[in-house]
């Protein structure tokens, strides 16, 4: 009997009927096709689900590999080529260990893994030899997002090429100490901020990755669909971790993807099978749950799960005991059989049956042993990726199935605690330079040294004319700082320079500038105006005519609005990225945009305006993560301040995100007041960004509170700028008893305090706009470190401002008190602060002002109670202080308790 009869006959309970069906079906498809095939097969899916069969296709595909040996292209220059590969992906996974390992003889505290590029090695290799495009200027190649734990591995190919040194080797993970050394030292993960001409993007932080490399695919379409900017040749990978896919972010964007049609887009999914702590699905399969959800989202799947060995295996196996044994092994089993030999895997899988055992007993241990798993075998990889790229109209995903550890032998593959291992001992670093013949002796082995061939060597060789051929090197990360000039102010803002009295919310302003600056021939094309559902909120509809929003597909449908001068337009070439209810999704579209000059070497201007509370609070590590990538933009966070924003209640109302901001160093948040400071900053902005080429972005929180808008003061832009600036003097021939420090929309409040403080207090107080408590904080720190560290007498600007007075100083913004209190230190003379700490609430401002003490009678008493002193300040004085402003004491509540 032929051996697949024989395997079909121990797993088919009617084999002969079974046949009977292939063959019919194997007869349709050479006689009629396969399209009629695919009828017909359709066609028994709608009868079965008729008649009541409770029956579905699979939504997985069985575990074996997408594309059949048969369909595999041959490997660019032959086997030779493929060993050379081999050889150098060996090499490159010895001096990323031995990297690690130096580490971490010099410190244990350094950490760094060795598990992860050692599983990754081979899926990079095939990437670097043949795919991974890049080009001479550094600007107009692929984008390749790399798994963050695999950055040693990184390295060590850099090192092959000559683009680092072996010192900056030893330097892995010791930046401060090879900056002292005069030396470049190596990022843990990648990091531009940190090695800002090789890193292009920061993955660290799991799950950013995979939804900041689909928004980078868009927003290349983008640039190409707007005419900026032809892209269409280039493509954006990513290559990431099967835990890493378990976080929201890494999912959330999936079927935006296929939406998009994103063919440019591959992402590789290293399925090790494990994530730090053990297993990423110990009882089910990660690959079969990814294929469901990339596949069900819309993707074309690739599965790479198991290397050329097996086909022989395979393709015995007619009767599927091997395919179905396998669909059967939870990933847990799987790991437990990459960390053991021949010998139990041969016992324990195959042993399992005797169809299993016939196909086992083909086999020495050894060859078992050897089974290589499809991420570690050069050729299907090669096949897996080019399929890829020749597949039109969806992104693709590629499951490839590896070991992590793979060749730690004993002391690390497939273990348990293999993704932390960072020490080996000698017998284990002998028997990994054995594994992968690696010509070191042993005492260079157990000094850790790191292998180079010679220049002229094969490998050397080989590696360089691979990278010739794609274009350079990868990955290396440039800036084209090309100077887009930024039109003068009055001609965006002039309404709101000479506003004089106008009423309007500073929301309105920042979108009426928003769309004069649209209409400017120079700067208005690269602006990207983003939102996230809420344009109609800010008022930005008008802009959804002017400009347009982008849409890959145009407008396929007549908008019910089309009569409408406003009406809602899609268009190919539109400019809005309207990006629906994903403040992430926006995010990392905003943060593709604010670093397309270095990653296209096309500086645009994005501006994402969005509700603030969900901007820092929400997807705080993604602006983390844009700035680590020097993003260059505006961030607008709109309906801010806990009490300006009324009705919207505790969730909604924000009072925290400039207290973040402020712990960004390359982010310079403000909270304007009026339309002019608002004005100002844009601008200032607009010039650092895209002129002086600064990397830094702007929080700008804007209010939708309307008010009598003043005009721009005399000699007020440098403080605007700074941080702040005296808004209103007492009257002359007045003394200033206090001092009101008002930011944001606080400002009316602080000078209706003042009014009442002369009215009913007879106190006379001068009123002082706050642009920026962190930016004054900033330049206090500066200072005082200057005086320090060098002896140097600087003033602070808040200490300038003030000057020696003494006089006792309130003040108040829409946030929580944190923020005020960051400039304490510089405040000459007492200091007493207002804000909204606690829990939000739903009522309006006049209500909540007052339960949240920042109101203007509440301003006003605090400042009377500042110019008492001590001794004065007993229950009863306060109570009649209180009583003239028309305050109950008695009704205020701790805002922690409340
Ligand atoms: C947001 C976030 N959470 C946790 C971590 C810590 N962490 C680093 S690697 C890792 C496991 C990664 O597993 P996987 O994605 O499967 O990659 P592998 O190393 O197995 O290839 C974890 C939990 C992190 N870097 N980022």
């Amino acid at each position: 009997m032929e051996l697949s009869q024989l395997l079909r006959a121990l797993t088919d309970t009617d084999a002969m009927e079974t046949q009977e069906w292939l063959d019919a079906l194997a007869s349709v498809v050479a006689q009629a096709g396969p399209d009629r095939a695919a009828f017909l097969l359709s066609q028994l899916q709608t009868y079965a689900q008729t008649h009541g069969l409770p029956w579905r296709p699979y939504r997985n595909t069985a575990y074996v590999n997408t594309i059949s040996a048969a369909q595999e292209p041959a490997y660019p220059g032959g086997a030779e080529a493929q060993a050379l590969e081999e050889r150098i992906a060996s090499i490159t996974r010895w001096n990323a260990l031995a990297m690690v390992v130096r580490a971490n003889r010099y410190s244990g505290d350094l950490g760094g893994h060795i598990a992860s590029f050692a599983s990754a090695a081979d899926l990079f290799e095939v990437g670097f030899n043949h795919f991974f495009r890049a080009s001479e200027d550094g600007l107009s190649g692929d984008l390749v997002f790399f798994q963050p734990h695999s950055a040693p591995g990184i390295y060590a190919r850099a090192y092959l090429e000559g683009r680092l040194t072996e010192e900056n080797l030893t330097y892995y993970r010791r930046e401060i100490s090879a900056a002292r050394a005069g030396q470049q030292g190596l990022s843990s993960y990648p990091h531009p901020w940190l090695m800002p001409d090789f890193w292009q993007f920061p993955t660290g932080s799991m799950g950013l990755g995979p939804i900041s490399a689909i928004y980078q695919a868009r927003f290349m379409r983008y640039l190409e669909h707007r005419g900026l900017l032809q892209t269409c040749q280039r493509r954006v990978w990513g290559v990431f971790g099967d835990g890493e896919m378990d976080e929201p972010e890494s999912l959330a964007a999936l079927s935006f993807a296929a939406r998009e049609g994103l063919d440019n887009l591959v992402f590789v999914i290293n399925c090790n099978l494990q994530r730090l702590d053990g297993p990423v699905r110990g009882n089910g399969h990660i690959v079969d749950e990814l294929e469901t959800l990339f596949g069900g989202a819309g993707w074309n799947v690739i599965k790479l799960l198991w290397g050329a060995d097996w086909d022989p295996l395979f393709a015995a196996d007619t009767a599927g005991a091997l395919a179905t044994a396998l669909s059967a092994t939870p990933d847990g089993q799987l790991q437990t059989f990459a960390a053991n030999d021949g010998a139990f895997n041969r016992e324990h899988f195959f042993g399992q049956n005797p169809a299993l055992q016939l196909i086992g007993s083909r086999l020495t241990d050894d060859e078992i042993d050897r089974l290589r798993r499809g991420g570690h075998d050069f050729r299907k990889i090669y096949a897996a990726y080019h399929a890829a790229c020749a597949h039109r109209g969806r992104p693709t995903v590629i499951l490839a199935q590896t070991k992590k550890g793979f060749g730690m032998g004993k002391a690390g593959q497939g273990r348990m605690t293999t993704h932390q291992q960072k020490k080996l001992e000698t017998e284990d670093l002998l028997a990994f330079r054995d594994r992968f013949q690696l010509p070191l002796s042993d005492a260079q082995v157990e000094s850790l040294s790191f292998y180079k061939p010679a220049a002229d060597s094969q490998e050397i060789q080989h590696l360089l004319s691979r990278r010739q051929a794609l274009g350079g090197f990868l990955p290396q990360r440039r800036s084209l700082n090309q100077k887009i000039s930024v039109p003068g102010i009055s001609s965006f803002a002039e309404f709101a320079l000479e506003a004089d009295g106008k009423e309007m919310s500073t929301t309105m302003a920042m979108v009426r500038m928003l769309g004069n600056v649209l209409k400017d021939s120079t700067i208005g094309p690269r602006v990207v105006p983003i939102v996230a559902d809420e344009a109609r909120t800010f008022g930005m509809a008008n802009l959804f005519r002017q400009v347009g929003i982008y849409s890959a597909q145009g407008q396929l449908y007549e908008p019910e609005d089309i009569g409408s001068i406003l009406y809602y337009k899609e268009a190919r070439d539109g400019q809005i990225l309207e990006e629906g209810i994903t403040e992430a999704g926006a995010l990392a579209s905003w943060t593709a945009a604010a670093t397309s000059y270095s990653t296209h070497g096309f500086p645009m201007l994005p501006v994402y305006i969005y509700y603030s509370m969900f901007g820092f609070q929400r997807v705080g590590d993604l602006i983390w993560a844009a700035a680590d990538q020097r993003a260059r933009g505006f961030l607008v966070g709109a309906t801010s301040g806990r009490t300006t924003l009324a009705g919207e209640g505790l969730q909604h109302q924000d009072g925290s995100s400039h207290l973040i901001a402020a712990t960004i160093p390359n982010c310079l948040a403000y909270d304007p007041a009026t339309a002019y400071e608002l004005a100002i900053l844009f601008e200032e902005g607009a010039r650092r960004m895209l002129e002086s080429h600064d990397d830094v972005f702007y929080y700008l929180t804007v209010t939708n509170e309307n008010s009598a808008q003043p005009s721009l003061p005399e000699g007020a832009r440098e403080g605007i700028l700074r941080g702040m600036y005296r808004f209103r003097s007492v009257p002359k021939g007045q003394q200033a008893q206090v001092r009101i420090l008002a930011a944001g929309p606080m400002l009316r409040e602080a000078l209706l305090a003042a009014d009442l403080l002369s009215e009913k207090c007879a106190v006379s107080a001068e009123v002082w706009s706050v642009t920026s408590f962190s930016e004054l904080a900033r330049d206090g720190q500066r200072a005082e470190r200057r005086g320090w560290l060098h002896g140097e007498s600087i003033v602070p600007w808040v200490s300038q401002q003030l000057g020696p007075s003494g006089l006792p100083v309130v003040a108040v913004s829409d946030y929580v008190r944190a923020v005020p209190e960051m400039i304490r230190a510089y405040v000459p003379g007492p200091y007493q602060t207002l804000g909204t700490d606690g829990f939000g609430r739903s009522d309006t401002r006049v209500a909540l002002r007052d339960f949240f003490q920042v109101s203007a009678p509440w301003i006003a008493y605090t400042a009377v109670v500042q110019t008492l002193p001590s001794r004065k300040r007993t229950a009863a004085t306060l109570a009649a202080v209180a009583e003239a402003l028309g305050l109950d004491l008695a009704q205020v509540r701790d805002p922690f308790t409340t």
